[in-house]
């Protein structure tokens, strides 16, 4: 019997976000969270500037969730007071990737997390190639859309679940009055980890994609599946394979990053205060 349990524990996704809720809510003192934030590559330094950081956990003492893969990534998840309201902010500072091979469960329990802890509102961020020769290393792009190139799905069964107006039109609104000048672009996630050849980009192009990276696709439906209102935000890191005559160097792009760093937390800290 109580071997039966433990099966059904491991086994059903959604009870497994409970549980790991669960904990965040023990660990916080918070019952509950209102938004969520996945910070993606480029985008580690925002959470400081969103508010003050009231409980850190390392995310591998969370159920379901697995040490921090990339470097540079931080495997750690914040309670944050965002400033200026009574709202708090649950921020992951990594994420499980499609080409981890840990299964499409994995790379969404912290967005179904997310949902059970209470958020309404996740904001999904990444860093991404542009398409777009006119996005130079460190640009931000509202994602408009999205074309899921991995051949799979985070839903289970036959749930038919819309994907109209996937990407919040309210929260890019939102976006661009904090930044009128924010692009908006579609995103193909591929699956990675390699980079894409650039006929590969040419396609993305010609599918109507404007950012190709390795995440995001699969969040995003399992964030609608929850009920979860969705704005992603890409960081452009380098011009998709291609796209620039020159090749770009690693320093070239890790300074654009740190150049960036500060204009996207200003950004996302201020579309959260004014969710
Ligand atoms: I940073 O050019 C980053 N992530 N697929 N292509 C893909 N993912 C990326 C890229 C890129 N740059």
């Amino acid at each position: 019997m109580s071997e039966n349990t433990e099966v059904q524990a491991t086994d059903d996704p959604f009870k497994l976000a409970k549980e790991a809720a669960e904990v965040i809510a023990e660990r916080t003192g918070r019952e509950r969270h209102d938004v969520a934030l996945v910070l993606g590559s480029g985008w580690g330094t925002t959470a400081e500037l969103i508010g003050e950081t009231v409980t850190s956990i390392e995310q591998a003492e969370v159920p379901g969730f697995a040490k921090a893969a990339v470097a540079g990534h931080s495997g750690v998840m914040r309670s944050i007071a965002i400033s200026g309201s009574d709202k708090r902010a649950l921020v992951f500072g990594t994420r499980t990737h499609f080409y981890e091979g840990k299964g499409v469960r994995a790379v969404v329990h912290a967005v179904r997390t997310a949902a059970a802890a209470g958020c309404s509102t996740i904001v999904l961020t990444n860093g991404c190639g542009g398409l777009r020769p006119e996005w130079g290393p460190g640009t931000p792009v509202l994602i408009s859309d999205h074309l899921n190139l991995t051949a799979t799905s985070p839903i289970e069964g036959a749930n038919f679940i819309d994907l109209t107006d996937l990407y919040s039109k309210r929260l890019r609104d939102l976006a661009r009055e904090v930044d009128p000048s924010l692009d908006e672009g579609v995103y193909v996630q591929f699956r990675g980890p390699h980079y894409e050849t650039p006929a590969e980009v040419k396609m993305a192009g010609i599918l109507g994609g404007d950012l190709v990276g390795m995440s995001t696709t699969l969040e995003a439906i399992a964030a609608r599946e929850a009920g979860l209102e969705i704005l992603g935000v890409s960081l452009v890191t380098n011009p998709a394979a291609g796209v620039s005559p020159t090749p770009l160097s690693h320093e070239e792009v890790v300074e654009a990053g740190k150049a960036a760093a500060e204009r996207c937390g200003q950004l996302l800290a201020a579309i959260v205060t004014r969710l």
